[in-house]
């Protein structure tokens, strides 16, 4: 399939020359009317918080939000696009730092704290640098920004070994270099590697360059497009056919801090609930009740780990959202009960579109019909689509009033038990018509605070409206249930949809190369602020054969969403099914030890909803090694990541492949997460200066028994033990697997956070979080845990702390109670399989030091 801006520019360079031939021979004539270039600086205006320029008619204005993220509004006519937004939230808009004018032989532009903005006069050309000189942003020579009509499009210098991520869900490899995108929500079932565009629009991208970070934000919903060195191998860049040329560039210099600023510019995730990491079994459809039952029964028998259950379209009656079908679930609130009873939450689709049914007792088209919520064609009739109720109507979600009405359709579900709600087909996706959605002029109202009240055509709209029907329904939930987390799961989406939706990848493959397709594609998510990500496991398209089926369940434990779902007519996709007593030994398996480290992975959830660092973790966004200008590791590695801060798992480049694996290891030392053997690695290198590099890589066997996972040195990883839902108390003591640091990497440490899982009660302090250390002793080693912060109570009274690497039993152990409560030798056990040192050690939340002789 084409992909992308690769006409839109062939015709903007035509364009292009048209225009400047005629500039430069007609110097005086005026412009073709619709074309603008802002190609100098006309006149400039210093501002308090940036700079002012006029090109012709044209202004542009940057401005420093904060020291390290700037502004740039342009406005071909001379004024400034609406200073409105759906991504970016108005305290982060509305923010603002005084900068420094500086003026120079030829420039313009101002500094602050961290960048520096030289704007050349004459030909305009826009170059920012951080205070040591590295370029974050650059204007490409004789490309100055130009209008054409309405679209415009800006373009970037690009240097050779500079890399590209974000812009959310789009297929192919995680570094964006050498392809090109277009941003236009699409139902893209069967979508493959080279497809573009599929889903959902976040035109948000980092750029990466010799260890330096920064990130660009086009904040516009119409189509835009991105080109990354297609067009100029040594340029990139990005434009619209329509809207503002409004846009934020951030600076690290990590990509840590580049992550941390889209989430300070868009909002963090909500802390999802505990449950929405427990395993998830779906298909399209599990029907009539019976057969939902059956599964649920299974999964307990079978002693699959497992939290949540799927209804997909067809529990509904004629596929109509809010219906339930009384003959195929005749006793629908009941099996919703039972299914909780067996510690399964039930999650049910609804999606946008309702029936076109009047005068039927239809609630959803009556009280929408009532309420004027539906959006309408230009003469003012409501818009009718063809999807799966037939003919239907479509709620106008940029209208407040409207979207809040959608949120208490939720009312009757959520009485019921539901436990959360999916939001498909929301690109939105039309039946019977080549575009696969609505037509362009469909009329959208935009009634919101902070925008200026108007109607809106569809080409405007159709990127947010997504993210606008998951807002409607995450607010209406909590709405319903104030202290409840509320869990969305949406397929189509705009930047900053995640505070409203967790999403998935849709309509995937059940081949291998989609297997492989998870990881760039969950990671590229996780940058663009989409954490809570999954792919159909198994495949969405298509049965899986029983190895891939097994290898898709062993690699989804470590990823953030687990599940398991598949399209009508597929073979049954479930961990028991399509496969041998071997195969359903090791999917059983790799589910329990995702339970297991429920623990380590709920931490990292609160990471990620606080600070916005992804759950999800390229090898870059961990070891940028932005200190040295030097890149530690290739960014562009994308058949490895990091699940947390300490799991590396990895898969090799052809998950199907027999040949043994190389695993690319960043610096530091690493364990074999499985066996706690210490990595010897087989690429330790001498330097020039005679340093020591640590290993880079290991080789490897391939089995089906065996993902490789591997833990870093320096890390304190906690699990507990087993469990067949979270709904479940753990029983035991919380264990802490420890592995010791050394010479390359000497910190370490890791932490454990718990709350209700629930609740928001964790605001009011109800939470509960040690932070650990460790550090090698001439004798040993001393592990120390802080005092607990938080009022939350534990489940656990005694840690088991199991120390990897060690060669040989403990010598002695002491702890000691932080509050003097009490101290005492211990005994401890040896592992030699494991390579582990295992002592029980109290733990009263007062802080405790467990102290090592080896
Ligand atoms: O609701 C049915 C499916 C759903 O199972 C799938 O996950 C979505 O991506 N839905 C698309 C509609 C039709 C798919 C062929």
């Amino acid at each position: 399939m084409p992909r992308a801006s690769q006409s839109f520019s062939v015709v903007l360079g035509v364009l292009f020359l048209a225009a400047t031939t005629q500039a430069k021979s007609t110097a005086q004539a005026p412009q073709r009317p619709g074309f603008v270039r802002l190609d100098r600086v006309t006149a400039s205006r210093p501002l308090p918080n940036g700079i002012e320029i006029h090109s012709g008619p044209a202004v542009l204005q940057i401005t420093a939000l904060r020291d390290d993220v700037l502004r740039m509004r342009v406005g071909p006519a001379g004024q400034l696009p609406e200073d409105a937004s759906w991504a970016v939230l108005p305290t982060a808009r509305t923010s603002s730092v005084n900068v420094t004018q500086e003026t120079s032989n030829g420039t313009t532009g101002f500094k602050t704290a961290k960048l520096r903005i030289a704007i050349h006069r004459d030909p305009l050309e826009i170059r920012i640098t951080d205070l040591d000189g590295h370029v974050i942003a650059e204007q490409f020579p004789d490309r100055p920004i130009e209008y054409h009509g309405a679209a415009f499009r800006v373009y970037m210098r690009s240097p050779f070994d500079e890399h590209y991520f974000g812009l959310g869900d789009k297929p192919g490899p995680l570094d964006r270099r050498n392809e090109a995108f277009n941003d236009w929500n699409t139902d893209a079932f069967g979508w493959q590697e080279s497809t573009d565009p599929i889903y959902k629009s976040i035109p948000w991208f980092l750029t990466f360059h010799q260890g330096v970070a920064a990130g660009i934000f086009l904040d516009n919903t119409w189509r835009a497009s991105f080109d990354f060195n297609k067009e100029y191998r040594d340029a990139y860049s990005f434009g619209s056919e329509n809207g503002p040329l409004d846009c934020y560039i951030v600076y690290g210099p990590e990509p840590k801090s580049v992550v941390q600023s889209w989430t300070w510019l868009t909002g963090t995730t909500p802390m999802p609930p505990l449950w929405a990491f427990g395993y998830q079994q779906s298909r399209y459809s599990y029907y009539p009740e019976a057969e939902v039952r059956r599964i649920a029964a299974r999964l307990r028998s079978e002693h699959i780990p497992a939290d949540v259950i799927w209804l997909d379209i067809d529990f509904q009656l004629k596929n109509r959202p809010f219906t339930v079908d009384p003959e195929r679930f005749p006793t629908f609130d009941q099996m919703i009960k039972d299914l909780r009873a067996q510690h399964l939450r039930t999650v049910v689709i609804t999606d946008l579109h309702i029936a076109d049914l009047p005068n039927s007792g239809y609630k959803p088209y009556d009280e929408g019909a009532a309420g004027d919520h539906f959006v309408k064609n230009p003469d003012g009739s409501t818009y009718v689509g063809v999807v799966w109720p037939g003919k239907a109507v479509f709620p106008d979600f940029t209208h407040q009033p409207s979207r809040e009405w959608w949120g208490t359709l939720y009312a009757d579900f959520v009485a019921k038990g539901v436990a959360g709600f999916w939001n498909d087909m929301n690109e939105p996706a039309i039946f019977e018509v080549p575009s696969k959605t609505m037509p362009d002029n469909v009329q959208h109202r935009i009634k919101e605070p902070g925008f200026a009240s108007r109607n809106a055509n569809h080409l405007e709209i159709h990127n947010v409206f997504g993210m606008q029907n998951t807002r409607g329904t995450y607010e209406g939930l909590l709405k319903l249930q104030p202290d409840n987390r509320a869990f969305v799961m949406t397929r189509a989406s705009y930047a900053g949809g995640h505070r409203y939706a967790a999403t998935w990848t849709g309509d995937n493959s059940a081949t291998w190369n989609h297997l492989r397709q998870t990881i760039p594609q969950l990671l590229n998510l996780g940058l663009s602020g989409f954490s809570m990500a999954g792919a159909d496991v198994g495949g969405f398209a298509g049965s899986p054969q029983p190895e891939l089926l097994t290898r898709w369940l062993e690699l989804a434990a470590f990823q953030p969403i687990d599940r398991d779902h598949t399209a009508k007519g597929t073979n049954p996709q479930e961990p028991w099914e399509n496969g041998t007593p071997e195969d359903l030994d090791l999917r059983r398996h790799y589910i329990e030890e995702r339970y297991r480290l429920l623990p380590y992975i709920y931490t990292t959830a609160e990471e990620m909803s606080r600070t916005g660092v992804p759950i999800m973790r390229p090898l870059f966004l961990e070891f940028p090694n932005a200190a040295s200008g030097q890149q530690a590791v290739d960014p562009t590695i994308d058949n490895e990541f990091l699940f947390g801060p300490d799991l590396l798992v990895a898969q090799g480049q052809y998950p199907d492949e027999v040949d043994d694996l190389f695993v690319s290891l960043p610096p530091g030392g690493w364990f074999d997460y499985w066996s706690g053997a210490r990595i010897d690695g087989t690429g330790s290198r001498r330097n020039i200066d005679n340093s020591v590099s640590p290993p880079t890589g290991v080789h490897l066997h391939r089995s089906l028994a065996t993902l490789p996972v591997f833990a870093r040195a320096g890390a304190i990883v906690p699990q507990q033990p087993l469990v067949q839902s979270t709904e479940e108390k753990p029983e035991g003591p919380l264990t802490l697997r420890v592995y010791p640091p050394d010479a390359f990497n000497q910190d370490c440490k890791g932490s454990i956070y718990v709350d209700d899982g629930t609740t928001f009660a964790f605001r009011n302090n109800a939470f509960h979080r040690e932070n650990f250390t460790c550090r090698l002793t001439p004798q040993g080693l001393i592990v120390a845990v802080t005092a607990a912060e938080g009022t939350y109570p534990p489940w656990w009274k005694l840690l088991s702390v199991e120390v990897y690497g060690a060669g040989k039993a403990a010598a002695e152990a002491s702890y000691s109670a932080l509050d003097g409560s009490g101290s005492a030798n211990l005994s401890t056990s040896y592992d030699p399989e494991h390579h582990r040192i295992t002592a029980l050690v109290p733990d009263n939340g007062k802080g405790v030091e467990l102290k090592l002789s080896y």
